[in-house]
């Protein structure tokens, strides 16, 4: 190689892009409510464990925050005790304590809310499928925003947040999966990991987006 050569920019690689947050770049905080906390009706293990990471997210410069919460009727489609093809005990009903954001996670007063699986017949795992409290989808709101990456964290990883972020791909975003500030329900996550890692999704801890981030 000729000393002094210009790097030329498309050889850089993908993983050399960085990963400092900016005005384009949007936080997602997936479904951190009590009900998936311990003590909670659907309790993702160690799920409180990622409280003190996000805290520590919360202030980087985002270009915009946004937490999404599972929001159901109290009959959901989901629920074992609603219909022989419900998957999970009766959690995070529309307006109960169990639905409410973890009150020590603390987000900025401007940080905008969708909420998902309002409907009785339907779910939605996906935080794509949700919207704010006047009907604006997710997607919209993105792009509202100009928001073109987006850095997904919160419970659970191989639910929510893995639909989430691969709906994040199917929608154009460059979209970066904070694994220290997830959690699963699953014991073995690789399956997850690998399927969000195929789909594009880049997979990093906060200590790649600012060094001092401890948990
Ligand atoms: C979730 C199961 C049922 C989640 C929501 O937030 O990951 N999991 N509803
Ligand atoms: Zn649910």
């Amino acid at each position: 190689m000729i000393s002094g050569s210009p790097s030329l920019p498309h050889t850089t690689p993908h993983h050399r892009m960085s990963l400092t947050p900016g005005p384009a770049d949007a936080l997602l905080i997936i479904d951190v409510q009590n009900d998936f906390l311990p003590g909670g009706a659907l309790a993702v293990p160690e799920g409180d464990a990622i409280l003190p990471v996000i805290r520590q997210l919360t202030p980087l410069p985002f270009g915009l925050i946004i937490t999404s919460q599972d929001w159901h009727p109290a009959q959901h489609v989901s629920f074992e005790t609603a219909t022989p093809a419900g998957l999970w005990p009766p959690h995070c009903v529309a307006g109960t304590q169990g639905a409410a954001l973890a009150a020590d996670m603390t987000v900025p007063a401007d940080t905008l809310a969708v909420f998902k699986g309002t409907q009785t017949d339907q779910d939605s795992y996906s935080a794509f499928g949700g919207a704010d409290a006047q009907g604006v989808s997710l997607a919209a709101l993105l792009q509202r925003h100009g928001i073109n990456r987006i850095f997904l964290c919160g419970l659970a990883l191989d639910y929510c947040v893995q639909a989430s972020a691969l709906d994040a791909r199917k929608a154009g975003l460059e979209t970066v999966v904070l694994t220290d500030a997830c959690r699963g329900i699953a014991h073995d996550l690789t399956p997850a990991l690998t399927a969000l890692r195929t789909a594009g999704v880049i997979l990093c801890t906060s200590q790649d987006l600012a060094p001092d981030i401890r948990n």
